[in-house]
């Protein structure tokens, strides 16, 4: 073999090497082929039944698996109980308004009669969040790679400052992805997830009527809408309510598309940490490329199959829980 060809050998295997990395690690394609050849159709089913009579779901089930992913990576961690001496993830207040953790709960049991003690929670999660999702248009939207282990560890003291808050500014949101891995596309991508589900008033109620800190009359949020403050104000009526929640994207809440980045044009996107993503220059620029649907829903789903490979568990790492919401005992 000539040099040349040597150098263009290991040039390829570089590449190749490297592309496998970034496309999720030890995760790979239907890992549960041989093992469980049935998984992800069992997740499916369950989900897609569950889905059927309850719209919200999907919406939970996608920033389940975020919150997941961005506290010890997506190890499962979020369905931990806390235990006498354990206050877990789900108690801290970010997670206060996560629901589903009994369908994760159903779609397991049935996994375990199939097949014991072989598919993760933490994978189970990643499905359900792309089944779910998916339920809409009855075709899967995007790729998910299987072969997560579960964590063994989740602390509520480790949320907050993993997951990012509503009130965030442009840089500290960057900076939380980056954290993580993730670059400002995944970023402005992802944040497309509250194209679906509900916001509690307590997450924006300052931008309609404490601003700057002063209260009164008029102490809006210059960003926001004024027309959409009004029908917010509609909705949360005083700045101490907290029990209310809004549509995050006020024309289709149901429906996954891209009108969020239409809405976060108009100045009606819901939180700080949305209208955000129109204070930087490079950040606004891919706000306006989501404004093509379809280019929206292959971007998402490409940031999504990286999300779901953040600090994941894999070989022999972790365990595979055989209920989801406990570990098991050694
Ligand atoms: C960029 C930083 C983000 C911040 C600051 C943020 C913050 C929030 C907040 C405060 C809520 C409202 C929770 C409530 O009041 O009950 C919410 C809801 C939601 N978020 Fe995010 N989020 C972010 C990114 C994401 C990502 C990456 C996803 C998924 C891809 C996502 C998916 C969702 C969904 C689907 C809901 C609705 C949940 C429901 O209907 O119960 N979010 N987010
Ligand atoms: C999943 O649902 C489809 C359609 O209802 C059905 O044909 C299939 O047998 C189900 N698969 C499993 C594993 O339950
Ligand atoms: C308005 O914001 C200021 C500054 O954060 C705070 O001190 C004040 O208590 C808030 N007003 C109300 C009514 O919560
Ligand atoms: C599902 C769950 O455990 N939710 C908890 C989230 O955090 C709040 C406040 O800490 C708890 O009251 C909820 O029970």
């Amino acid at each position: 073999m000539s040099n040349v060809s040597l150098v263009s050998v290991i040039a390829i295997v570089v590449f190749f090497g490297h592309i496998g990395d970034s496309e999720g690690g030890d995760l790979s394609k239907n890992f549960y082929k041989s093992a469980c050849p049935l998984a992800e159709e069992i997740v499916k089913n369950v989900t897609w039944k569950h889905v059927a009579s309850n719209s919200a779901l999907p919406a939970k089930f996608l920033r389940m698996h975020f919150h997941d992913c961005f506290v010890r990576g997506c190890d499962g961690s979020i369905l931990l109980d806390s235990t006498g001496n354990n206050k877990a993830e789900k108690a801290a207040v970010p997670n206060q308004s996560l629901t589903g953790f009994d369908v994760i709960d159903k779609i397991k049991e049935k996994l375990e009669e199939t097949c014991p003690g072989v598919v993760s929670c933490a994978d189970i999660l990643a499905l359900a969040a792309r089944d779910s999702v998916s339920f809409q248009f009855k075709k899967s939207m995007w790729e998910v790679l299987t072969g997560r282990r579960d964590g063994r560890i989740s602390r509520k003291s480790e949320v907050l400052s993993n997951i990012p808050n509503p009130f965030s500014n442009f840089a500290s949101l960057k900076q939380s992805f980056a954290n993580k891995g993730l670059n400002l596309h995944d970023l402005v991508v992802l944040s497309g997830g509250h194209t679906i589900g509900v916001g509690h008033c307590s997450f924006f109620s300052k931008r309609l009527y404490n601003f700057t800190g002063k209260g009164g009359k008029g102490d809006q949020d210059p960003s926001l809408n004024p027309t959409y403050a009004s029908q917010l104000k509609a909705q949360c009526k005083t700045l101490s309510d907290t029990a209310t929640t809004v549509a995050m994207d006020p024309g289709s809440p149901l429906s996954f598309d891209n009108h969020y980045y239409t809405a976060l044009n108009q100045k009606q996107g819901l939180f700080q940490s949305d209208a955000a993503l129109l204070t930087n220059k490079e950040s606004s620029k891919i706000v306006n490329e989501l404004l093509d649907q379809d280019s929206f829903f292959t971007k998402f789903g490409e940031s999504m199959k990286r999300m779901g490979t953040v600090q994941v568990l894999t070989g022999s790492d972790g365990e595979i829980r055989k209920k989801c919401n406990v570990i098991n005992s050694v």
